[in-house]
Protein backbone atom coordinates (compact mmCIF):
# COMPACT_ATOMS: atom_id res chain seq x y z
CA UNK A 1 0.00 0.00 0.00
CA UNK A 2 1.76 2.98 -1.19
CA UNK A 3 1.15 5.91 1.18
CA UNK A 4 2.70 10.14 1.66
CA UNK A 5 3.84 10.98 4.45
CA UNK A 6 4.91 14.42 6.16
CA UNK A 7 8.58 14.43 7.75
CA UNK A 8 9.93 17.78 9.51
CA UNK A 9 13.51 17.95 10.32
CA UNK A 10 13.46 20.09 13.42
CA UNK A 11 15.58 23.00 14.26
CA UNK A 12 17.72 20.71 16.24
CA UNK A 13 18.24 18.37 13.36
CA UNK A 14 19.35 21.37 10.88
CA UNK A 15 21.30 23.18 13.30
CA UNK A 16 23.14 19.82 13.93
CA UNK A 17 23.78 19.23 10.45
CA UNK A 18 21.95 15.58 10.40
CA UNK A 19 19.91 16.18 7.45
CA UNK A 20 21.68 14.43 5.30
CA UNK A 21 22.14 11.68 7.77
CA UNK A 22 18.64 11.60 8.52
CA UNK A 23 17.55 12.04 4.85
CA UNK A 24 19.79 9.31 3.88
CA UNK A 25 18.00 7.02 6.18
CA UNK A 26 14.48 7.58 3.74
CA UNK A 27 16.52 6.90 0.34
CA UNK A 28 18.05 3.47 1.48
CA UNK A 29 14.63 2.18 2.50
CA UNK A 30 13.79 -0.10 -0.80
CA UNK A 31 11.37 2.07 -2.87
CA UNK A 32 10.57 5.05 -0.78
CA UNK A 33 11.49 7.97 -2.81
CA UNK A 34 11.46 11.71 -1.73
CA UNK A 35 8.46 13.49 -3.58
CA UNK A 36 9.43 17.14 -2.09
CA UNK A 37 11.74 19.26 -0.28
CA UNK A 38 12.21 22.51 1.48
CA UNK A 39 14.20 24.02 3.48
CA UNK A 40 12.09 27.31 5.44
CA UNK A 41 11.42 28.37 8.65
CA UNK A 42 8.01 27.46 10.36
CA UNK A 43 6.16 30.54 11.52
CA UNK A 44 3.39 30.86 14.56
CA UNK A 45 0.32 30.28 12.38
CA UNK A 46 1.38 27.67 11.01
CA UNK A 47 2.78 26.01 14.09
CA UNK A 48 -0.68 26.79 15.63
CA UNK A 49 -2.14 24.55 12.86
CA UNK A 50 0.36 21.88 12.98
CA UNK A 51 -0.01 21.14 16.69
CA UNK A 52 -3.58 22.06 17.31
CA UNK A 53 -4.02 18.96 19.25
CA UNK A 54 -1.28 20.43 21.97
CA UNK A 55 -2.64 23.92 22.06
CA UNK A 56 -3.04 24.93 26.05
CA UNK A 57 -0.64 22.10 27.39
CA UNK A 58 2.43 23.09 29.34
CA UNK A 59 4.85 22.36 26.97
CA UNK A 60 3.41 23.90 24.40
CA UNK A 61 4.94 27.49 23.94
CA UNK A 62 8.19 25.96 24.80
CA UNK A 63 7.87 23.37 21.59
CA UNK A 64 6.28 26.48 19.45
CA UNK A 65 9.33 28.53 20.71
CA UNK A 66 11.89 25.46 19.72
CA UNK A 67 10.34 25.16 16.07
CA UNK A 68 10.38 28.76 15.30
CA UNK A 69 14.26 28.98 16.55
CA UNK A 70 15.86 28.04 13.26
CA UNK A 71 14.85 26.59 9.77
CA UNK A 72 13.38 23.36 9.20
CA UNK A 73 13.00 20.81 6.43
CA UNK A 74 9.77 19.55 5.19
CA UNK A 75 9.55 16.88 3.46
CA UNK A 76 7.23 14.30 1.43
CA UNK A 77 8.04 11.19 1.51
CA UNK A 78 6.41 8.41 -0.29
CA UNK A 79 6.09 4.21 -0.67
CA UNK A 80 5.09 1.35 0.84
CA UNK A 81 3.91 1.60 4.41
CA UNK A 82 5.49 4.93 4.52
CA UNK A 83 3.58 6.52 7.58
CA UNK A 84 4.16 3.46 10.08
CA UNK A 85 7.53 3.03 8.81
CA UNK A 86 9.11 6.57 8.84
CA UNK A 87 7.06 6.96 12.63
CA UNK A 88 9.36 2.95 13.40
CA UNK A 89 12.35 4.87 11.88
CA UNK A 90 12.56 8.04 13.91
CA UNK A 91 11.98 5.70 17.31
CA UNK A 92 9.24 6.91 19.95
CA UNK A 93 9.21 10.80 21.12
CA UNK A 94 11.11 10.52 24.19
CA UNK A 95 14.82 10.03 22.56
CA UNK A 96 15.96 8.11 25.98
CA UNK A 97 13.07 5.73 25.61
CA UNK A 98 14.10 5.13 21.76
CA UNK A 99 15.95 2.07 20.50
CA UNK A 100 19.30 2.89 19.40
CA UNK A 101 18.79 2.25 15.72
CA UNK A 102 16.49 4.73 15.31
CA UNK A 103 16.71 8.42 14.93
CA UNK A 104 15.56 9.57 18.18
CA UNK A 105 17.92 6.81 19.78
CA UNK A 106 20.73 7.71 18.14
CA UNK A 107 21.08 11.21 18.49
CA UNK A 108 18.64 12.56 20.98
CA UNK A 109 18.41 13.31 24.43
CA UNK A 110 15.86 15.57 25.25
CA UNK A 111 11.85 15.18 24.35
CA UNK A 112 11.45 19.17 23.03
CA UNK A 113 14.09 18.54 20.68
CA UNK A 114 13.91 14.93 19.20
CA UNK A 115 15.11 15.89 15.86
CA UNK A 116 12.03 14.90 13.42
CA UNK A 117 8.18 15.07 12.63
CA UNK A 118 6.66 12.44 10.95
CA UNK A 119 2.23 11.80 10.89
CA UNK A 120 1.10 9.37 12.76
CA UNK A 121 -1.73 7.76 10.76
CA UNK A 122 -3.53 8.85 7.27
CA UNK A 123 -5.53 10.89 8.28
CA UNK A 124 -2.64 13.31 10.09
CA UNK A 125 -1.20 12.81 6.92
CA UNK A 126 -3.81 14.16 4.92
CA UNK A 127 -3.97 17.23 6.74
CA UNK A 128 -0.45 17.91 7.25
CA UNK A 129 0.49 17.58 3.88
CA UNK A 130 -2.15 20.17 3.35
CA UNK A 131 -0.94 22.78 5.73
CA UNK A 132 2.87 22.27 4.70
CA UNK A 133 2.64 21.64 0.92
CA UNK A 134 -1.08 23.25 -0.04
CA UNK A 135 -0.09 23.46 -4.12
CA UNK A 136 1.38 19.96 -4.02
CA UNK A 137 -0.80 16.77 -5.19
P1 LIG B 1 5.86 14.93 16.61
O1 LIG B 1 4.38 15.31 16.58
O2 LIG B 1 6.75 16.10 16.68
O3 LIG B 1 6.19 13.93 15.54
O4 LIG B 1 6.11 14.11 17.92
P2 LIG B 1 5.35 12.86 18.44
O5 LIG B 1 4.17 12.52 17.57
O6 LIG B 1 6.36 11.79 18.67
O7 LIG B 1 4.86 13.39 19.83
P3 LIG B 1 3.68 14.37 20.24
O8 LIG B 1 2.77 14.67 19.09
O9 LIG B 1 3.11 13.80 21.49
O10 LIG B 1 4.47 15.69 20.64
C1 LIG B 1 4.69 16.74 19.74
C2 LIG B 1 6.02 17.41 20.07
O11 LIG B 1 5.94 18.04 21.36
C3 LIG B 1 7.15 17.82 22.07
N1 LIG B 1 6.79 17.43 23.43
C4 LIG B 1 5.91 16.41 23.61
C5 LIG B 1 7.35 18.11 24.50
O12 LIG B 1 8.17 19.04 24.33
N2 LIG B 1 6.99 17.73 25.77
C6 LIG B 1 6.11 16.71 26.00
O13 LIG B 1 5.83 16.41 27.18
C7 LIG B 1 5.54 16.02 24.89
C8 LIG B 1 4.56 14.89 25.08
C9 LIG B 1 7.85 16.80 21.31
C10 LIG B 1 7.16 16.51 20.20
Amino acid sequence: MSQRTLVLLKPDAVRRGLIGEIIGRFEKKAGWTIRALELRELDRPLLEQHYAEHVGRPFYEPLVEFMSSGPSVALVVEGERVIEGVRALAGPTDPIAATPGSIRGDFGTIVRENLIHASDSEESAERELKIFFPDFS
